[in-house]
């Protein structure tokens, strides 16, 4: 499976830095990659131990329909550790793995949301599609939380390509919240701007117009979004060559 990764400056040069400082640190210890690969390697089994048996509970008419992310999720936890406090997700259904890796969802919240239990699926009480990622953005009486300190999953929806735009709305306010004059009521929100939106979509509903006109606005008005294509070579059961 190819990963396309695309960023646009200046707004991942402040990440980088701190990826850098970060992986400088965690290099001087053998111990601590070790650990990193091996927690990265349960990881990935876990989550396709959770397809296969999530398959086998759609099949055997337990769950009513579901949709699972088998196959990607190396490419997950590896975008998975790009992902900062304050970074927004606009993505779809095949990415269980991130979630899990960003700690969004664990295997209870999966097998909740499949099953459509309203009072255990964490994203939508059993009202959205299957593996359809949400988390809050406002509180129990309607307020804002703050953002900058929430690992941010905007709601997926059912069309295929819906996300781009919302993706790119949400790089979009990073730039308007970059450029506020009053940032200073904006705290909550944005950290100055400099947060990322992290969309991926699958290489057959790359065909979509939302797909090409969301990548066009994205490098017109140069706004912080990296996207990421899982070209797994089928859309449902077609193949796309
Ligand atoms: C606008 C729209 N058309 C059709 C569908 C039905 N549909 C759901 S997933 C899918 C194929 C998606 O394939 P791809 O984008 O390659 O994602 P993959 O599942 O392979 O990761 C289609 C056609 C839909 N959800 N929305
Ligand atoms: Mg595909």
């Amino acid at each position: 499976m190819n990963v396309l990764f695309m960023h646009f400056d200046p707004y991942f040069c402040q990440m980088e830095s701190t990826l850098e400082a970060v992986s400088a640190q965690d290099m001087l210890s053998f111990e601590a990659f070790r650990n990193s690969v091996i927690a990265d390697y349960k990881l990935a089994i876990m989550s396709r131990e959770v397809s296969l048996l999530g398959r086998r509970e759609v099949l055997t008419g337990k769950a009513k329909f579901g949709i699972f992310g088998d196959g990607k999720e190396v490419a997950q936890i590896a975008l998975s550790k790009f992902f900062q406090k304050g970074d927004f997700r606009s993505g779809y259904y095949r990415d269980q793995t991130f979630m899990f890796a960003l700690g969004v969802a664990n295997v209870e919240d999966y097998f909740s949301q499949l099953y459509s239990d309203v009072h255990n699926d964490p994203f939508s009480g059993g009202k959205n599609m299957n593996a359809h990622f949400a988390t809050a953005f406002v509180n129990e009486k309607g307020e804002w939380n703050n953002l900058t300190e929430t690992l941010n999953v905007s709601a997926d929806i059912a069309p295929t390509a819906g996300q781009m735009m919302r993706g790119l709305g949400l790089a979009f306010a990073s730039n308007c919240f970059r450029n506020a004059k009053n940032k200073e009521s904006f705290t909550h929100l944005s950290n100055n701007g400099n947060e990322a939106c992290f969309c991926t979509i699958g290489d057959a509903s790359t065909s979509e117009g939302h797909f090409w006109e969301a990548i066009n606005a994205a490098g017109v008005l140069q706004v912080p979004l990296a996207v990421f294509v899982y070209d797994d070579g089928y859309g449902i059961s077609v193949p796309t060559v």
